[in-house]
């Protein structure tokens, strides 16, 4: 049994709906349970400015599947939502499932790289990441606390707690 975290981001067709249908759409998954999900954050968009504004959010799952079986399932979830992929990479999008960590395990190929490559300079990850696991340690790059202050420090984002 492996602790996965996903991250939830959409900003197209009513982005609280389409964060709060994959929430549900997760416990659908085979083999895999939401043990938690976070609260829904809004958030500026981080790359292309004039796009909306994100709604985003954080699951904790408990999964018996591997890895890249676990990521064909979130993107089966991504277009049931109308998710094109290969649209522009920092453009908007309907619905964005990440698959942040799996586990304590490192991976890279092609296909998936956790924990996710880009985790640590998001605010809109690791906010609600804190939220739901705010002990949780990420091998290599430290607790999930220090790396949202050191964010916040940084950070020009603006993120809140929406609901
Ligand atoms: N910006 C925010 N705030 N939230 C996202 O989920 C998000 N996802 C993306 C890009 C385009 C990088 N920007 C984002 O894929």
């Amino acid at each position: 049994m492996i602790r996965a975290y996903v991250g939830l981001g959409s900003n197209l067709n009513d982005p609280a709906r389409q964060v709060k249908s994959a929430l549900a759409a997760l416990n659908g998954i085979p083999e895999t349970r939401c043990l938690r999900y976070s609260s829904l954050y809004r958030s500026a968009p981080l790359g292309q400015a004039d796009q909306p504004d994100y709604i985003n959010a954080v699951a904790m799952l408990e999964t018996h599947l591997p890895a890249q079986q676990l990521l064909s399932e979130l993107q089966g979830i991504e277009r049931i939502h109308g998710r094109v992929r290969g649209a522009e990479r920092w453009g908007p999008r309907t619905l964005d499932l990440d698959l942040l960590l799996y586990g304590d395990m490192r991976l890279e190929s092609e296909e998936l790289t956790v924990p996710h490559p880009r985790l640590a300079e998001r605010s809109f990850v690791l906010y609600p990441l804190c939220e739901i696991a705010p002990d949780l340690e990420i091998y290599g790059l430290g607790g999930v606390q220090q790396l949202m202050a050191a964010c916040r420090a940084r950070d020009t984002l603006s993120c809140g707690v929406l609901v």
